[in-house]
C-alpha cells in the first residue's frame, strides 16, 4: 500500500495525504511491535503486568521513532543521490529554528511523560514508600503508620521492618505496605549463593519454594559484600547489602521453577551465584515444607546419636576399626598408646 501511494504520488496525490497514511502506517506498526516484541520472559508475578506495560510503552515509541528516523535516512539517500554526470552541489540550507524546536520538544515530552509513568510504577510497587516523609505526602503516609512512628527517620526505619515499618523495599504496593505478607523468607545473600530461612518453621534451604498466588515477603541483607536478588521472570530485583534489611514483595500467579540470579558482581564465582525458585501448589509447597523439617530432624538425629562423648574412643572406633581391618585387640592398643602419648606431652608442657 505504502509503495502504490509512492508510485501514484509525482501523478495527482497531494503529498499531505501521502504523510498521513505513512503516519497512520507508522502507528500502527509501532503499536503492534510494541505488544507483539518477545523481547521479556514470561510474566509469573501479579507485579510483572505493570513493568510490562512500561515497556510496552516504551518499545512502541522507540520503534515509531526507529522506523522515522531510519526511513527518512533512507528515502533521503535514495531521493538525493548523485546522478550520473552530475558535478553541482545541492542547495546550501542554513539551521531551521521551527523544525529544531520541534525535534527538541518531542523528546522532551517524551521523556517526561515516560519519566512520569515510571515514577507512577515504582509507586505502585512500593517502591517510592521508602523515601517517603511526612513532610511529603503526610496523609499516605497515615495510612500505613500510626503515632510516633511517622518521626523515625527513613534510614532507621529501613533497620526494622519486622515492627510493620516500611523498608528499604520494593513490590509493596502501598495498600499492602505495612501489613504483614502471607509468607515471610528471610535471605541471605553470600559468596557464592543465597540461603533461604523460613522463620515460621526455622527451615533453612538453599532453593526458594513458595506457594502460588500468595503475598510473599523477602528480607534482604548479605553476609559479605553487596549482592543483588534478581527475579527476571517476576520483574523484581532488589539488593541485598551487609549489615541492613531491604525487603522484595511480589505475588506468584504461574507454577513453575524460575532462576534466581545475583545481577551484582560481587566477586570471582558471581557468575555461578544462581539457584531456583519453585511456584507450586499450596499442597506441593506443605508437603515440600514437611519432607525438608523430616530430613533435617533425621541429620539432627544422627548428630545426637554420634555424640562421642558417652563412648571410649575404642567404643566410638570399633565399626570403624572393623572396617579398615584392625581387631579389637590392636584398636585397645592403639587407645592406650595414645593416652600414654598425651599424658606425655601434658607432662612436657608442665615442664
Ligand atoms: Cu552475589
Amino acid at each position: 500500500m505504502l509503495l502504490a501511494v509512492f508510485h501514484f504520488k509525482p501523478v495527482n496525490i497531494p503529498s499531505q495525504i501521502t504523510t498521513l497514511i505513512i503516519g497512520i502506517a507508522v502507528t500502527l506498526i509501532s503499536l503492534w511491535y510494541g505488544q507483539n516484541h518477545g523481547l521479556m520472559p514470561v510474566a509469573a508475578s501479579e507485579e510483572a503486568g505493570q513493568v510490562d506495560g512500561l515497556f510496552n510503552t516504551m518499545m512502541t515509541i522507540a520503534t515509531g521513532l526507529f522506523i522515522l528516523i531510519q526511513g527518512a535516512l533512507i528515502y533521503s539517500l535514495i531521493k538525493f543521490r548523485r546522478r550520473k554526470n552530475d558535478q553541482m552541489d545541492g542547495p546550501s540550507i542554513h539551521g531551521n529554528i521551527p523544525l529544531e524546536i520541534v525535534w527538541t520538544a518531542i523528546p522532551a515530552v517524551i521523556v517526561l511523560i515516560l519519566s512520569l509513568y515510571s515514577f507512577e510504577v515504582y509507586n505502585i510497587m512500593g517502591g517510592l514508600d521508602p523515601m517517603a516523609s511526612h513532610d511529603h505526602h503526610g496523609s499516605q503516609l497515615a495510612h500505613h503508620h500510626s503515632g510516633d512512628e511517622q518521626d523515625v527517620a527513613p534510614s532507621l526505619i529501613a533497620f526494622a521492618p519486622s515492627q510493620g515499618q516500611v523498608a528499604l523495599g520494593l513490590g509493596a504496593s502501598p495498600e499492602t505496605a505495612g501489613q504483614e505478607a502471607q509468607l515471610t523468607v528471610d535471605v541471605m545473600g553470600l559468596q557464592y549463593a543465597w540461603l533461604f530461612t523460613y522463620p515460621d518453621t526455622g527451615l533453612v534451604s538453599g532453593e526458594l519454594h513458595i506457594p502460588v498466588g500468595e503475598e510473599v515477603q523477602l528480607n534482604l541483607t548479605a553476609m559479605d559484600v553487596l549482592h543483588a536478588f534478581w527475579l527476571p521472570q517476576f520483574r523484581i530485583k532488589q539488593d541485598a547489602i551487609p549489615g541492613r534489611e531491604s525487603q522484595l514483595r511480589f505475588t506468584p500467579t504461574k507454577l513453575g521453577d524460575y532462576p534466581v540470579i545475583c545481577a551484582e558482581l560481587c566477586g570471582s564465582y558471581h557468575g555461578s551465584m544462581v539457584t531456583r525458585l519453585y511456584v507450586e501448589t499450596p499442597e506441593e509447597y506443605e508437603a515440600w515444607m514437611q519432607e525438608q523439617l523430616l530430613a533435617s530432624a533425621d541429620k539432627l538425629e544422627e548428630t545426637v546419636a554420634l555424640n562421642p562423648a558417652q563412648m571410649s574412643d575404642s567404643e566410638f572406633l570399633a565399626p570403624y576399626a572393623q572396617e579398615m581391618g584392625i581387631d579389637s585387640q590392636s584398636l585397645k592398643h592403639l587407645e592406650h598408646e595414645g593416652r600414654r602419648q598425651e599424658a606425655g606431652g601434658r607432662r612436657e608442657e608442665s615442664l
